[in-house]
């Protein structure tokens, strides 16, 4: 069999997480339409079994196990927040056995995109070129892309899909498990996810505050896990506090809402799909504080488990 990392990298916004949870199957990255969702690298196995040439794989299917690093959206760190996830997108190219760049291919392909592609000059290992988000365009609009982009680095592959309906993703799932090396499988076969259940619980929050705020309150907001108590029995109850913090004064009204009713949507938004994601009754009790600056205090970067330089 082949196994191997892959590591998913693009520029904020890309389609990266969404294409993520579609492969694992799982949400076990939180997705929003504002840019730099994700902070951290977030990993996800996938095994795949042999299958004999079919209609739906001609050459029929390899049998393996990728372990998937979705990673922070690549763009200019104005915070010290910023420059360690920028950071820990940039490390995995030294780790892994390919790359996805991942490319809105609804969107104009720019500066930003060419300053991606330049950080693969080094990069040994392939690199495939996804152009995702297919279902907003027309085909005929792929073909420019496809000549702008294709002298920015020697792809391995370019492959068109959409991360949301699925299309072409089992095609580039298997165009990437050929390339793996062989070799036994990296984690057991029921391994999902690196992502500690209450880090999963605190991402939901801050999934549910992104999608109900807007201009710089998506930015400026995390979420830390004061307390997170397991069901004791069977059938028992998921109790967890959490602190939203924001970093000024002005934005804590906009989260609690008027006679707290922002902050009871976040709750219950994010109850919902605790409780789908967990088969269990989920408690969660949510406050808000006040961090100035918080995004350019390495400590409270390390208490929120920003992952740390390596170099
Ligand atoms: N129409 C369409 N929308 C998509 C597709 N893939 C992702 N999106 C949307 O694009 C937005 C960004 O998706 P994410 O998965 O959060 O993007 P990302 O690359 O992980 O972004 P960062 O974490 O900020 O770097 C969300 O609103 C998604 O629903 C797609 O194939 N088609
Ligand atoms: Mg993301």
């Amino acid at each position: 069999m082949r196994a191997g990392y892959v590591s998913i990298i693009g520029r904020p916004n890309a389609g990266k997480s969404t294409l993520l949870n579609h492969i694992i199957g799982e949400k076990i990255a939180i997705v929003s339409d504002k840019p730099q969702t994700t902070r951290t690298r977030i990993l996800g196995t996938k095994n795949y079994s042999e299958e004999p040439a079919s209609p739906k794989h001609p050459e029929g299917a390899k049998a393996g196990q990728i372990a998937f690093v979705d990673t922070p959206g690549i763009h200019r760190p104005l915070h010290r927040m910023n420059v360690r996830m920028v950071d820990a997108a940039v490390e995995t190219l030294r780790e892994v056995d390919a790359v996805m760049l991942v490319h809105d291919a609804s969107s104009r392909a720019g500066h930003g995109d060419e300053y991606v592609s330049g950080l693969l000059t080094h990069v040994k290992v392939p690199v495939v070129l996804v152009l995702n988000k297919i279902d907003r365009i027309n085909k005929s609009q792929l073909l420019p892309i496809i000549e702008q982009m294709r002298g920015w680095h020697e792809w391995s592959d370019i492959v068109p899909v959409s991360a949301q309906t699925g299309d072409g993703v089992e095609h580039l799932e298997q165009t990437l498990l050929a390339k793996m090396p062989e070799g036994e499988a990296l984690f057991p076969e029921d391994y999902l996810t690196d992502q500690p259940e209450r880090v999963l619980v605190s991402e939901t929050v801050r999934e549910k505050v992104l999608h109900n705020t807007r201009d710089e309150l998506p930015f400026s907001t995390a979420v830390a896990i004061d307390q997170f108590e397991e069901p004791d029995r069977p059938g028992g109850l998921l109790r967890v506090y959490c602190t939203i913090l924001v970093e000024t004064e002005s934005q804590k009204p906009i989260v609690i809402g008027r006679a707290g009713s922002m902050i009871k949507k976040i709750g219950t938004e994010a109850r919902k799909d605790l409780e789908a994601f967990f088969n269990c009754k989920v408690y969660l009790d949510l406050r808000v504080k006040v961090k100035p600056d918080w995004r350019n205090d390495e400590r409270a970067l390390d208490d929120l488990g920003l992952p740390k330089r390596k170099r």
